[in-house]
C-alpha cells in the first residue's frame, strides 16, 4: 500500500490510519482511493473480521481536500470518482469502527458517519463546516446526520456550522462512547476485538439487518430481519452456539 494510509492486522482486526497529517488528514482523492481499496481487500480476507479506521490525536480528518476542490467546476465534481469512493464504504460487509480524536469535519465527519460505530476521544469535534465554503455537505452529511440527530440540530449544523463536542455527540446518539484521549484507539480496538471473536456470519447479517432499518419501512424491515434470522439456522455456527450453551462451554465459531 502507498503513503496515504498505514495498515496493520492483529487478532482479526484490521487497523487503517489515515496518513495526511500535514493537512489534518484532509481526504484527498488518492487517500480515499487507498482507503477504499484496503476496505475492499479486507472485506474479502478471512483473517480480518472487523476494521478500525482512525486518524491521529489531532485530527480524524478535517474534510475533503479543499485545495483539490477550490477551482473545480460542477462537471469536474460530477465526473470525479470521489463520491463513488464514499459509496464503496457503504458496501463493506464487515463492521467498521471509526476511532475519532480531534477534528472530524465535513467529509471527515461524513466518513465517520459512514462507519458502523464511532468511538470518540474526549477531544473529538464533529461538524459540517461546508457552509463556510459556500457549499453544503455532499457525502451524506445532510442525510446520515439528520437520520441520527433529527431535523432541528441537523439544520443548525448544516446551515450554521454548529459543532459538537464528544460529549454532545454522545448525548445526541452520534457516538458509541467517549473515552479519555489516551484511550480512544485502545477502546476502539478492544471493541473491534470483541466483535471479531463472535460468530462471523451472524455479525455480517446483523450489520445488514441494522443498516436495512435505515432504508425501509418497519414492515419491510421486520420481514427482512426474519429472513436473515431463518437463514442463520442453516449455519454450523448456530448449531455450535446453541449446543455450546447447553453443554456449558465456549462456542468454537467456524464462520460456516
Ligand atoms: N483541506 C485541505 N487542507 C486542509 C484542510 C482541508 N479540508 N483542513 C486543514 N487543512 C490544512 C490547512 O490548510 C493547513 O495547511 P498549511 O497552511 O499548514 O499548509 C493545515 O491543514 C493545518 O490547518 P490549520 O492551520 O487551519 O489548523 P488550525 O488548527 O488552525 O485549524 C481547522 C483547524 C480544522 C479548524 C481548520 O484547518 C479548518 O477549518 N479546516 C477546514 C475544515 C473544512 O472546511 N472542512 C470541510 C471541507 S469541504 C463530494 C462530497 C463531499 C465532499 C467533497 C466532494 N462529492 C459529492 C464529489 C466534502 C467536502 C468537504 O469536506
Amino acid at each position: 500500500m502507498g503513503q496515504w494510509i498505514l495498515t496493520e492486522v492483529t487478532d482479526g482486526v484490521g487497523l487503517i490510519r489515515l496518513n495526511n497529517p500535514k493537512a489534518l488528514n484532509a481526504l484527498t482523492p488518492e487517500l480515499m482511493r487507498e482507503l477504499t481499496d484496503q476496505l475492499a481487500a479486507w472485506d474479502a480476507d478471512d483473517q480480518v473480521r472487523v476494521i478500525v479506521i482512525t486518524g491521529n490525536e489531532k485530527a480524524f480528518a478535517a474534510g475533503a481536500d479543499i485545495r483539490t476542490m477550490a477551482t473545480a467546476s460542477a462537471v469536474d465534481m460530477l465526473l470525479s470518482a470521489y463520491i463513488d469512493l464514499f459509496d464503496r464504504i457503504d458496501r463493506v460487509r464487515k463492521p467498521i469502527i471509526a476511532a475519532v480524536s480531534g477534528w472530524a469535519l465535513g467529509g471527515g465527519f461524513e466518513l465517520a458517519m459512514a462507519c458502523d460505530m464511532i468511538v470518540a476521544s474526549e477531544t473529538a469535534v464533529f461538524g459540517q463546516p461546508e457552509i463556510n465554503l459556500g457549499i453544503i455537505p455532499g457525502a451524506g452529511g445532510t442525510q446520515r446526520l439528520t437520520r441520527t440527530v433529527g431535523k432541528y440540530l441537523a439544520m443548525e449544523m448544516v446551515l450554521n456550522d454548529r459543532r459538537l463536542t464528544a460529549e454532545e455527540a454522545a448525548r445526541f446518539g452520534l457516538v458509541n462512547r467517549v473515552v479519555p484521549k489516551e484511550e480512544y484507539l485502545d477502546a476502539a480496538l478492544d471493541l473491534a476485538r470483541q466483535i471479531a471473536r463472535r460468530a462471523p456470519i451472524a455479525v455480517r447479517l446483523g450489520k445488514e439487518a441494522v443498516k436495512f432499518a435505515l432504508e425501509s419501512t418497519l414492515q419491510a424491515g421486520l420481514q427482512h430481519e426474519r429472513r436473515l434470522f431463518y437463514l442463520l439456522f442453516a449455519t454450523e455456527d448456530q448449531k455450535e452456539g446453541m449446543q455450546a450453551f447447553l453443554e456449558k462451554r465456549k462456542p468454537q465459531w467456524k464462520g460456516r
